[in-house]
């Protein structure tokens, strides 16, 4: 990592902005002589664990946090018809121990239906045993052709959290996916991103699922990105893998199931939603630092204000913030510019007409310059950095806005998904989304769309003109 001066492109050429801020931000390096497998720096490895920290927290409500093993046997991962059909190809298998063929070769997690399932067969007895949540945390593996990018489209996934749950009755599960939407909701609420959250189209679902619904956001050149899914398995799995209870009246009944999971796409959207032509832009709950400190030492009184520095720095912490106080021995721009890059919502400046006046400066990452008051100093930070997130909040909600249309038919759909996503009406048949897709180079990304700014829409079908109701039609990541 350097940390040599030189322009960011703008972010207007994105994908050049995110590729240069991933390194020059300390997030990732993208060096590894793998495709589609990165490093984590230590700067993004924090980010990563506050984000994640952040779920768990939502999570550990009602779910509990387990572990199950990378490796999956072929004969367990070959079980559901549909769920194999839908991972064959993007499958890595292991078929050697040393120099030995194994007997049956071994599967590196896509997902982990497979490595859990058969554990839920020998753990559901009886209906008191359910509901059952489980997450975990893990890495899993897919041979993605598309192009890889760094956290948006991995070969190693590092940070795949998986809900798997087990419920009495489909209604029981069905429940459980509102649930699971509104922990998803709140998540990418705490993370200031605004998402649209729709039904996946029947053929789009995962594979083995009754249903798929999907949150997804959409990115500064207009392109959509899923950031999480959360699926109905009706009995599917249950039938396979044999998962029953005994019901109050003794009888044997299959369980029904849900999962849901969100990979390290949450920090790409996170970075991308937020960050500008100088760096990352964190929101404070992630920050892994929430303020720096910089002294201003120009001239005499360097020991009096670098004391100050270190005295506040002191006292923030003590109130539980993310401090840093960089008294490297470096100009204060480049100290700026170093803390822009890296996404800090908070500078405090001390410098010796601060000491005097009994004040510290305080510039947020959006350039909004104020004063607090030396005494009182912790809860003005806390205010500053409150004030910080819903100002975050407030741009990003713009940005959504800015990139959705309600249009009526293929004319105007073909305009709006150059800039963003449009809400259309279609009447549900895949011919009909096949020639929305084939006319504007975007798909039909879903439909039942909740999310409160998004417009309600119905009308004739914008490619038969049967009546139809709003589906989300963008340009995917
Ligand atoms: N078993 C289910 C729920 S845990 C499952 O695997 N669902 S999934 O296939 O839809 O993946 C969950 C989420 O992981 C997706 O919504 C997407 O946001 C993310 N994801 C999927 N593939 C990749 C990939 N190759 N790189 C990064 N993130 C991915
Ligand atoms: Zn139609």
């Amino acid at each position: 990592m350097d940390d040599e001066q030189g322009a960011l492109p703008g972010k207007e050429d994105f994908s050049a902005w995110y590729n240069e801020l991933l390194w020059r931000a300390g997030i990732m390096d993208v060096r590894y002589p793998v495709k589609g497998l990165y490093v984590w720096f230590p700067f993004g490895f924090a980010l990563r664990r506050n984000v994640y920290g952040a779920l768990r927290a939502l999570l550990d409500v009602d779910h509990e946090e387990a572990l199950f093993p990378l490796l999956i046997p072929e004969t367990e991962l070959a079980r559901e018809s549909e769920h194999i059909k839908g991972f064959e190809d993007e499958v890595y298998w292991v078929t050697h121990g040393g120099t030995s063929p194994l007997d049956v070769k071994l599967a590196l997690r896509p997902t982990s239906e497979c490595a859990i399932y058969p554990m839920y067969h020998l753990w559901v007895r009886s209906h008191a045993d359910l509901p059952l949540r489980l997450y975990q945390v893990v890495n899993s593996f897919r041979y993605e052709t598309k192009h890889t990018r760094p956290l948006i489209r991995l070969r190693e996934i590092t940070s795949f959290k998986e809900a798997h749950t087990v419920h009495a009755s489909w209604e029981d599960a069905e429940c459980q996916v509102a649930e699971a939407i509104r922990l998803y909701q709140s998540f990418y609420d705490s993370l200031s991103i605004p998402v649209i959250i729709s039904k996946r189209p029947d053929w789009d679902k995962f594979p083995g699922a009754d249903y798929t619904i999907a949150v997804d956001t959409i990115m500064p050149d207009g392109r959509t990105l899923q950031v999480g899914t959360v699926h109905h398995l009706g009995d599917h799995f249950s039938k396979t893998f044999s998962i029953t209870y005994e019901d109050v009246n003794g009888e044997q009944q299959f369980a029904c199931q849900t999962c849901y999971g969100i990979s390290e796409r949450c920090i790409a959207a996170l970075i991308s939603m937020h960050g500008d032509d100088r760096g990352l832009v964190l929101p404070p709950s992630v920050a892994p630092v929430q303020v720096v400190i910089v002294p201003i030492t120009i001239g005499r009184r360097k020991e009096e204000v670098t004391a100050a520095a270190e005295d506040i720095g002191q006292c923030l912490t003590a109130a539980g913030i993310r401090v840093k106080v960089d008294s490297r021995d470096l100009r204060p721009g480049a100290k700026y510019y170093y803390w822009e890059m890296r996404g800090v919502p908070l500078r405090l400046e001390v410098g010796p007409r601060d000491i005097d006046s009994g004040q510290v400066t305080v510039v947020t990452r959006l350039g909004d310059k104020s004063t607090i008051p030396r005494a009182g100093l912790e809860d003005g930070v806390c205010a500053a950095l409150a004030g910080f997130a819903s100002a975050l909040t407030g741009r990003a909600m713009e940005h959504i806005r800015a990139h959705i249309r309600v249009v009526q038919n293929i004319g105007e759909l073909s305009a709006a998904v150059g800039r963003g996503v449009a809400i259309v009406p279609w009447c549900g048949k895949k011919e009909c989304a096949d020639f929305i897709g084939e006319s504007t180079n975007a798909s039909v990304l879903g439909t039942e769309i909740r999310s409160a700014f998004v417009p309600e829409c119905r009308g004739p079908c914008a490619a038969c003109g049967e009546e139809g109701t709003g589906a989300l039609v963008g340009r995917a990541y």
